[in-house]
């Protein structure tokens, strides 16, 4: 057994979709908000394990270490009722209290001052573990802990644990939030590119829309859109935690999505939302295999704005389907979205949705179905972070800051090189759209 999966929430959202991920995950588990398990929840073919191990008096603790470098959210989370979930030394937060100012340096820089004190943390959660397949980082780019640190945190952990994968929860900004995370996002995205193995991206832009869809919200709060989130990370995962033949550990998901080890940045589409996940979500009729199959390739229903053009294809494409749901209807959807063409893949790898049915016992049998899919448009996200990064640039506005910390004192390189770094992902997503990429090099 084994393959235990160790999460990182750092930062304000980090730590806010996190706190409604484990939630999500003891409401499946039926583990209760003080970690012990109820009745019903013994023998469930699940494996708790992944992301929870048990204390000597059998409470169920969550793999997770809560980093801020500010007190408040944290303080929220040890308010709530899942106060007691957590295991009290897996949480850092910074003595002196200020955030990072939304600012990557400043972010980056703390990291480096709490090195010990985080990597004696994530060593001690490792050793606790039979055979730890990998980690997990929640967090925004836009901001200072998250970005930053989060950053930081993704090099060192390459450094220190080489053979691990390092999956990523990434919120992208909506262009409005804060000035300057055109300059913190490219500097998060060069270690996203060349340290993490995957990347599920989000973008708030993306959950204000599907909340106004869903939720009739025009204005959500965090709350509302970290819902969203926190039901696809536990869809995202339903194969690891109720595992069957395929699919069942982090390394067999990479292998599928991304077959080229650059083009690891993955969007995830999910439906139907409903009154079980979010709160005032609107009601649905009964969902068919084949509705929900072609609901998963609708843009709109994406949680990430991408622009396609006509030659915008999927790289590969996973679906998995949850509910009551007959294999042969799996079959006959997928023959009609190919009569229909619903969905276009590169000229160099095979053209195939690959359909995973969760084995999770639900008491509806309602079907729902996440996607991950690896899809070239993608390239258009990039390339928007680079007109704001130059926007910015070109005026030199507000880097008085960063050249406050150590890597910037000497010169601005590091911004350039992150700029290059991102410039070569959506040329290299691009390529993938035409036959010579197997030559890409
Ligand atoms: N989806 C979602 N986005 C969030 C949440 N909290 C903050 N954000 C977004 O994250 C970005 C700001 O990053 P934060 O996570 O607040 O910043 P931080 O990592 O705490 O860094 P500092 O506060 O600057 O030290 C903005 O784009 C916000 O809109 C959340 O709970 N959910
Ligand atoms: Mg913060």
């Amino acid at each position: 057994m084994g393959r235990e999966i160790i999460s990182l929430q750092a930062g304000q959202a980090g730590n806010q979709i996190g706190q409604q991920f484990w939630q999500k995950l003891c409401a499946e588990h039926g583990i209760s908000p003080n970690g012990m398990l109820e009745d019903w929840a013994e023998n469930q073919g699940d494996r708790k394990d992944v992301f929870f191990y048990q204390a000597d008096d059998e409470h169920y603790i969550p793999r997770a270490i809560l980093i801020d470098l500010e007190p408040r959210v944290i303080n929220n989370i040890l308010a709530s009722p899942f106060k007691g979930l957590y295991n009290p030394e897996n949480i850092y937060v910074s003595p002196h209290g200020g955030g990072a100012g939304n600012n990557w340096a400043q972010g980056y820089s703390a990291g480096e001052k709490v090195y010990d004190d985080l990597m004696e943390m994530i060593d001690r959660e490792a050793d606790g573990s039979d055979s730890l397949e990998g980690f997990m980082l929640l967090h925004s780019i836009a901001g200072g802990t998250g970005s930053g640190l989060g950053s930081f945190l993704l090099e060192r952990l390459n450094d220190r644990f080489p053979k691990k994968l390092i999956q990523t929860y990434s919120v992208f900004p909506e262009s409005s939030d804060v000035v300057v995370q055109p300059y913190n996002s490219l500097l998060a995205m060069k270690r996203l590119v060349n340290n993490a193995d995957s990347v599920v991206v989000l973008d708030n832009a993306a959950l204000t829309r599907i909340a106004a869809d869903r939720l009739h919200v025009q204005d959500p709060s965090f709350v509302q859109t970290n819902q969203l989130v926190s039901t696809v990370m536990a869809a995202s995962t339903t194969t690891l935690r109720y595992p069957s033949y395929m699919n069942n550990d982090l390394v067999g998901i990479i292998a599928s999505l991304i077959p080229t080890p650059r083009c690891h940045f993955l969007m995830t589409s999910y439906t139907p939302f409903t009154g079980d996940e979010i709160d005032h979500a609107k009601s649905i009729r009964k969902t068919t295999t084949l509705d929900v199959m072609r609901r998963l390739l609708q843009p709109k229903n994406r949680l990430v704005s991408t622009t396609s053009t006509r030659s915008s294809c999927y790289i590969s494409c996973l679906n998995i389907i949850s509910g009551d749901v007959d294999p042969t209807d799996v079959h006959k959807s997928l023959l009609r979205i190919r009569e229909r063409q619903l969905a276009n893949f590169i000229p160099w790898g095979p053209a195939s949705i690959q359909v995973a049915l969760t084995k999770r016992k639900t008491t509806q049998n309602r079907v729902s179905g996440i996607m991950m899919a690896n899809h070239t448009s993608m390239a258009s996200l990039f390339k928007r972070m680079i007109d704001q990064y130059d926007r910015l640039r070109k005026r030199n506005a507000f880097l008085e800051q960063y050249k406050k910390e150590d890597m910037f004192a000497n010169g601005l390189e590091e911004f350039d090189d992150s700029r290059r770094v991102v410039a070569e992902l959506a040329d290299e997503y691009r390529a993938c759209e035409s036959e010579g990429y197997i030559n890409y090099s």
